[in-house]
Order: C-alpha cells, then structure tokens, then sequence
C-alpha cells in the first residue's frame, strides 16, 4: 500500500522542525505553568527571539505587542505559540508574494541570481519540473558557463523535468547566450525561459558586470524582460542573507526572494528580517532538497510551523 502523500504544510512544519524546536523548547521552559506574564518572561522572550535571528526591531515589536496583548494575564504554552504565530504572520503577510510564470507574457523570463551555492540551480530546477507538470513549455538555459561542472547539473536537473536545454561551452559569453535562448524561445513558442547564472566569478564586480549585460541584452528582444528576477538566498547563511538581499537588491534589481535550505537551520527567523529589510516580497521557500521541497511562501503558515504549531490555521 502506498502511503498517503504528505501535505505540504506538513513538509513545512518538518522542514523548519529545526528552527521550530529550539523555538519550542525556549518557550516551554519560559512558561512551564499557566502564571501571570510579567516583564522578566517578555525580556525571556524578546532575547529567545533575537537568537531565532528574527532581529532586534521585529523581536522588540512582536515583544511589545504581546505585552499589550497579555501583560498581567495568565499565558500558557499554546496560547504564547498562537500569539506569537499571528504577531509574526502580521509582520510578514504583506511580504509576501505569487511567482506565477504561467499568467504573465510569453515567453516568461526568469533570471535567477545569488551569490555561490545559495541554491539558484536546484531551485531553477524544481520551478522546471513544476512548470512542465503543469503542461508548460519550458527551457532551461545554463548561463552559469564559468564552471563545466554547473552546465552538467542543470542538465540533470532539465532532463529530470522534462524541458529543453541551452548551454555553451565553458567560459563562453553567457549574455550571448541568454539572447540566442529568448530569441529561440520566442521563434518555438516556448512559454517560459529559466536562465541560471553564475554565482561567483573572478570577483564580485564581475559578476555584478555579467549579471547586468545578461540582462541588457535580454531587454534588447524584450524591454519588459525579465520579467522575475529572483534572488535566492540560503537561509544557513543567518544575517548574511540581509547583505546579499542589499547588495543584489541595490545593484542588480530583484522582482522577488527564495529563501532556501530552511531545514538546514535552527535560526529559520532570519526570513522576518530579510522581508522587513527588502523592497521585493518573499515568493518562494526551499524547505529540503526534493522537487516538492520548494513551496510558494506563505506567511501566516510559516509563521505557525515557525513557533512550532503544527495545524496550519483554522
Ligand atoms: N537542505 C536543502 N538543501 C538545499 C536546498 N536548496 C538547495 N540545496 C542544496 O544546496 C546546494 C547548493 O545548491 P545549488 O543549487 O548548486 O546552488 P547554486 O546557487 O546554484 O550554487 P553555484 O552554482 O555554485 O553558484 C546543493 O547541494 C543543493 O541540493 C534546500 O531548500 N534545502
Ligand atoms: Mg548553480
């Protein structure tokens, strides 16, 4: 018999059990029996916040709501995770955001950036394997032509899913690429153009240099393309993800953020404050290495499986 396919607000809640446990632990220890909340539990509970790495104003924010919510009252463990959850779901509802690639112009183009191993090419290739189960016609273009070994891994990744697949040979020019791949799409009715990119190249200007005559030269076929670039980030990085998201953010552009490698992590809270900080929304969330393992983002279950709640909301 084969086992009933797991939901996935159960692979979330899986997926950050890391960050949820030590969540979980520091507020059953802080709050072992139903008694008033006072202000040394709300400072327990700002720091256990802090070190989730949700950052000292979300912490403070969150902190201060709970204390108007709650102060004097009797609070037990449930009741903190609930308030905790929609605290955290309020600070990052309207951060959120739909990658759609099927409603958009076609072909969609879709550029995926971030520094080296963030997860750009595992992540391009579950969005292929996604798009191409829903009946679209998807190329996978290997702008990442620095390195021989990254051509050959997307490759897996576009023949796992059943698209088509672009690349040169190494140390080519990927901006030449990425033009010959929109105009092939354009001329074979493709619906989607999925181009990786390099994440390190001989320094950080050239591949900022790189990423912007990709882009260039993209917009020479169509004025509108890209029309997502998605920054992605490894969430295992902890508050490095927020000078990546300023750097990209700042020089190159960013229509919307994957966070990654959740699982891989106790301090998953580094999300709050990468949304709060960035002008994009938060789109999509890496939540293991399998192809369902990639989930659109959505805040209030994040936030519930974050502190540890393991029904998604009612
Ligand atoms: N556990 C876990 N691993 C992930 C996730 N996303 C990516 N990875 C792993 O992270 C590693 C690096 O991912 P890549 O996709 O190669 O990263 P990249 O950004 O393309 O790296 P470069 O090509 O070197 O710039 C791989 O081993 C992936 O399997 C995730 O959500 N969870
Ligand atoms: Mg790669």
């Amino acid at each position: 018999m084969t086992e009933p396919k797991r939901g996935w607000f159960q692979r979330l809640t899986e997926g950050l059990s890391r960050s949820s446990k030590q969540m979980g632990e520091q507020i059953t220890q802080a709050f072992v029996a139903k008694e008033p909340l006072d202000q040394a539990k709300l400072d327990e509970l700002e720091e256990m916040l802090i070190e989730a790495d949700l950052g000292p104003h979300s912490a403070a924010r969150i902190t201060q709501r709970f204390s108007d919510e709650k102060f004097g009252k009797s609070v037990d463990e449930a009741e903190i995770k609930e308030a905790l959850a929609a605290a955290i779901g309020d600070e990052l509802s309207a951060r959120q955001g739909d990658f759609d690639a099927l409603s958009g112009p076609r072909p969609y183009i879709v550029l995926f950036i971030g520094v080296n191993g963030s997860g750009k090419t595992t992540t391009l290739g579950k969005i292929a394997a996604d798009l191409t189960g829903r009946g679209a016609k998807v190329l996978v273009v290997a702008g990442d032509t620095f390195r021989a070994a990254a051509v050959e891994q997307l490759k897996v990744w576009a023949e796992r899913a059943g698209a088509d697949f672009m690349s040169r040979p190494p140390n080519s020019d990927a901006a030449g690429l990425a033009f010959d791949a929109v105009e092939r799409a354009r001329a074979q009715g493709y619906d989607v153009v999925l181009i990786d990119t390099a994440g390190r190249l001989q320094n950080k200007q050239g591949l900022m240099d790189e990423l912007h005559k990709i882009i260039r030269v993209v917009k020479k076929i169509d004025p509108d393309a890209p029309h997502e670039t998605l920054l992605v980030l490894d969430a295992t990085v902890g508050r490095n993800a927020l000078a990546q998201e300023n750097i990209f953010g700042n020089q190159i552009g960013v229509s919307g953020i994957v966070m990654t490698k959740l699982d891989g992590t106790a301090r998953g809270g580094v999300l709050v404050p990468v949304a709060q900080a960035s002008d994009s929304p938060i789109k999509l969330i890496g939540v293991g290495e399998g192809i369902e393992d990639l989930q659109p983002f959505n805040a209030r279950a994040f936030a519930r499986s974050l502190v540890g709640l393991t029904e998604p909301a009612a």
